[in-house]
């Protein structure tokens, strides 16, 4: 019988190739206001400070190499009798660095540019600004292709039919403070998925979850991946 897994990832899974979390202590939030970078009203307010935040990380996740949770995952896809979906709130490209292929970024990714005046979505070079032309209208309205507060996250109706598909879900590294990535446990749930939290201390939903196991990514990760090819390849 083929299983279906939707995996859903935050900033814990990347902690350990050396990309900061937000709300861990010495967080991303504890560096900077969340209203002034990830809002679309921070971004009017002070266009350069919002770009100098992403071109910093951009080039952080540039230098960072993938772990062994993230080649875990990926080696998962690959031998897997049935499908695997990972659903990343990550806005870097470790899971495509480590060779996962069905990967759904949420809330965007660094490497992309968006025109706030047209839609239209372009690579993104190294360092952006706003004043940058887009290249299909030309209008000065550069911003970073991904997901502020109030905004609607990417992919929403695929992320919902793979819920309503899933044998299992599981979630890893990520706080379980965001909507609406935190409801996907109760989605996965309520149709039946057995589901899985992995983190190095229990999510603010921990108890939603059937099982939690806790543990740095580097270690839960592969151990899951091992037990559950072990038992769906058997
Ligand atoms: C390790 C580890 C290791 C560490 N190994 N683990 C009131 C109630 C309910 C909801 C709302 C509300 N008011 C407003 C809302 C909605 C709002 C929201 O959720 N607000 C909350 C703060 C309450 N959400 C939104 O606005 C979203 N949009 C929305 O809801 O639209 C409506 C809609 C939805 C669907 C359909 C139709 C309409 C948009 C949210 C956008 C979030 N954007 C950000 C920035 C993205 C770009 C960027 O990267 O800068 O996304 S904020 C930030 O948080 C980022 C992350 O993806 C996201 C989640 O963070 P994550 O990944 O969980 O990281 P941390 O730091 O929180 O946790 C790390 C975890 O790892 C911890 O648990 C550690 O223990 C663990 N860890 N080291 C394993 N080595």
């Amino acid at each position: 019988m083929t299983t279906n897994i939707v995996i859903l990832t935050g900033a814990g899974i990347s902690a350990e190739s050396g990309l900061g979390t937000f709300r861990d202590e010495g967080g991303l939030w504890a560096q900077h206001r969340i209203e002034d970078v990830a809002t679309p009203e921070g971004f009017a307010r002070n266009p350069d400070l919002v770009h100098e935040f992403y071109n910093a990380r951009r080039a952080n996740a540039a230098e960072a190499a993938p772990n062994a949770a993230h080649y875990a995952l990926a080696e998962l896809e690959a031998k897997l009798d049935g499908t695997l979906l990972i659903v990343t709130q990550n806005v870097d490209s470790l899971h495509e660095k480590a060779g996962s292929k069905n990967v759904l970024h949420m809330h965007g990714i660094l490497a992309g540019a968006l025109c706030a005046a047209c839609g239209h979505r372009w690579e993104a070079p190294a360092v952006m600004a706003k004043e940058d032309p887009c290249p299909a209208c030309a209008a000065p309205q550069t911003r970073p292709d991904v997901v502020w507060f109030g905004e609607i996250p990417y992919e929403m109706e695929r992320i919902e039919d793979a819920l309503s598909a899933a044998d299992i879900f599981v979630s890893i590294g990520t706080s379980g403070e965001v909507y609406p990535a935190a409801n996907f446990v109760s989605h996965a749930d309520y149709i039946g998925a057995h589901t899985v939290e992995l983190n190095l201390e229990p999510s603010a939903g921990a108890s939603r979850f059937a099982e939690v196991h806790l543990g740095p990514a580097t270690e839960t990760v592969p151990q899951w991946v091992a037990s559950e090819l072990a038992r769906t390849n058997s």
